[in-house]
């Protein structure tokens, strides 16, 4: 299937993917077909042993502005239960590899929600972050009353829900949504210049970092200590973590495999 609304960029750094949200006359509002593009997309990135991290972006102008609301717009309850597009979010979800969000310009509803799906987001200084949901009617519903909570507390979080207030990118750092902001010009590069540095470890470690970082918005610190434990040992079994181990006993740069 070859992507109407996603760019596909040749790899820009070793083990480095980079999907590109491409809808401009919409400022990349998520429509179904552009969310069935991204997850097939990232499965397929996903299976690639040449690919160890994905960066993620949209334009200047808008990361994306949001589910598409002229798609959505007439719909009936019923309809939006049959179309079931949340399962395309939740597979997402199970991406293994770490996934970074580079934004600018506009990330509000959907966008929002997509980028907080990312594990570590990168935004230009003329990054705006919203959940104006409540002014359509509607409530925020791929996962950004959890995650957005969860990033930036309940005070914050009711403000933003409750009034569609946006966060600038300074805010957004202040409050612990975003990792860095840089200048427009440099916030693609950024982005995949942390996802390059993560291609460098074990890709075994990484995602199984991603996967212990993760489960512990699923449930109890108890059951997260195991859980992480648990892949501790199991790293214990990969060459890479034998590498690692070995290359910094005898000071020289590690070479991992993935195995
Ligand atoms: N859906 C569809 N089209 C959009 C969207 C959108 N979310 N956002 C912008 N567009 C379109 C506009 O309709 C316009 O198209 P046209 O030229 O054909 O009229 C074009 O993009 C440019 O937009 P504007 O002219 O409005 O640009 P401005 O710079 O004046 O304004 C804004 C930019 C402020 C971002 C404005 O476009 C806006 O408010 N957009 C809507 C933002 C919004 O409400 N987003 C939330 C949507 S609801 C949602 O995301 C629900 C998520 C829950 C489930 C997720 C499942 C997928």
């Amino acid at each position: 299937m070859q992507p109407e609304f996603l760019i596909i960029h040749p790899p820009p750094a070793q083990y480095v993917a980079h999907v590109q949200l491409h809808r401009p006359a919409a400022l990349n509002a998520l429509n179904l077909q552009l969310m069935a593009e991204l997850r097939h997309t990232l499965r397929l990135l996903d299976a690639d042993d040449q690919v160890r991290a994905i960066v993620i972006n949209g334009d200047e102008q808008a990361f994306a502005a949001g589910a598409d609301i002229k798609q959505m717009s007439g719909k009936s309850a019923i309809d939006r239960y049959n179309t079931d597009q949340f399962s395309t979010w939740d597979t997402i979800r199970r991406i293994k590899k770490p996934l970074i969000a580079a934004v600018s310009g506009f990330a509000l509803g959907g966008g929002c929600e997509l980028a907080m799906l990312c594990d570590l987001i990168v935004a230009s200084e003329t990054a705006r972050f919203g959940q104006p949901e409540i002014k359509l009617g509607i409530m925020p519903a791929a996962g950004g009353t959890q995650r957005l909570t969860r990033a930036v507390g309940k005070a914050l979080a009711m403000e933003m829900v409750l009034t569609g207030r946006q966060l600038s990118a300074a805010e957004a750092l202040q409050a612990g949504l975003i990792n860095k902001i840089v200048p427009v010009a440099l916030y693609l590069q950024e982005a995949i210049k942390l996802a390059a540095t993560m291609a460098t470890m074990s890709p075994l470690a990484v995602q199984m970092d991603k996967e212990a970082v993760l489960k512990s918005f699923d449930t109890t610190l108890d059951e997260c200590l195991q859980f992480e434990q648990k892949n501790f040992y199991l790293l214990f079994a990969t060459a890479d973590q034998q590498e690692g181990m070995q290359a910094f006993v005898e000071k020289r740069k590690p070479v991992f495999k993935g195995r």
